[in-house]
């Protein structure tokens, strides 16, 4: 397989997390990505390589994200040093939004303050934006794009070994550590390849929102994922089980939520049903973006999946028999999130 990594991710390092109150040290760290790599040094079970430099990137990013926020994020680093020259040496986080309520606030126009449009374009304050932020997830979203060309190739699996991860991000906003949704740009580059059905099999601990939402109103593109119940866990706002899709894609989104302290028992009996439903929609290419924050050691998640267990999932995987693009979600247990991604991706075959 092709394991598209991404050379510029270290470029974003967040300092800080807001949690309860508190600015914790975050969670999503460059390591993450270099034990990863470290463990395809010692187990060689795809080839690392570099996406190609003359991608159509600024296209397939206006396919899933609006140009205006696009436009954000490519400026958000000056605006933010540009509101006060010592902001260079802190990271940008949002700490006012326009709340959704009846009346209350207007989203449609659009504040000069950068701090509210940061708000405006955020939806916590648990993901920092830095110097290198545009840069990472722009390389990230790269190897994305690359992956799915790759798929179009003729490759049976190809993997975007990135950082930010991209599964929270919507059409026009940031959040849950991601900026851009490497999934969607996957998934839309194998639309855009001539595959008339891609599905989508999200099985990071935290519901994809931002992908659901970008596909919810379209039947070319099946939507499901396997995560903690959001009346407990992040993001909360969205991932219950009777969100089915609208419009014409009513029927092609599939939510399974499941209890936080769920065991490898249920969590592999609802994967059955999550194959089935993709097995059901007869697609051309599926998308998988794989968070290992389902692991009994994950510091912020709750489920209790062990290392071999990542093996197992890898082959239910492979056993759907479709060409396959992996982005790399989340997965917080630094420690063992490369023994746990090499799992998988050796679980494939
Ligand atoms: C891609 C992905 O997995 N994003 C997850 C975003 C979760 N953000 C909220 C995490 C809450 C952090 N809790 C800190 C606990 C400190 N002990
Ligand atoms: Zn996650």
């Amino acid at each position: 397989m092709q394991i598209f990594h991404n050379a510029h991710h270290a470029q974003h390092a967040g300092r800080q997390e807001m949690y309860r109150g508190r600015l914790v040290a975050c969670h999503e760290v460059p390591q993450r990505l270099q034990h990863v790599l470290d463990e395809l040094a010692r187990r060689p079970v795809g080839h690392v390589t570099q996406p190609p430099a003359d991608l159509p990137l600024d296209v397939a990013l206006r396919q899933v994200h609006s140009a205006d926020y696009l436009a954000f994020l490519a400026n958000a680093w000056d605006d933010w040093v540009a509101l006060d020259p010592a902001n260079a040496a802190l990271d940008a986080l949002p700490s006012v939004w326009p709340l959704a309520a009846r009346h209350a606030f207007r989203t449609d126009t659009p504040p000069l303050n950068f701090a509210a449009r940061l708000g405006q374009y955020a939806f916590d304050s648990g993901t920092p934006l830095m110097a290198g932020s545009w840069a990472a997830a722009q390389a990230g979203a790269a190897c994305a794009l690359a992956a799915a060309q790759a798929v179009l190739a003729g490759e049976r699996f190809a993997m975007a070994l990135t950082r930010p991860p991209g599964h929270h991000a919507g059409p026009n906003y940031m959040g849950g550590y991601c900026f851009i949704n490497n999934a969607a740009v996957a998934a839309q580059a194998l639309r855009g390849g001539g595959l008339p059905r891609v599905a989508v099999l999200d099985i990071d601990y935290h519901h994809g929102n931002g992908t659901q939402t970008i596909f919810y109103e379209r039947r070319d593109v099946l939507t499901v994922s396997i995560h903690g119940d959001p009346r407990t866990e992040y993001p909360f706002f969205l991932g219950h089980a009777d969100e089915r899709g609208a419009g014409p894609g009513d029927g092609f989104n599939l939510n399974l939520p499941l209890p936080r302290g769920s065991g490898f028992d249920v969590w592999w009996a609802t994967l059955q049903v999550a194959l089935q439903a993709v097995s059901d929609f007869a697609p051309q290419a599926l998308v998988v973006p794989l968070g290992l924050d389902t692991f009994e050691g994950d510091p912020i998640s709750g489920f209790k999946l062990q290392s071999a267990h990542y093996l197992q999932i890898g082959q239910a995987i492979a056993q759907l028999g479709l060409p396959t693009v992996l982005t790399f979600e989340g997965g917080y247990a630094v420690a063992e999130v490369g023994m746990n991604t090499v799992n998988v991706l050796e679980g494939l075959g």
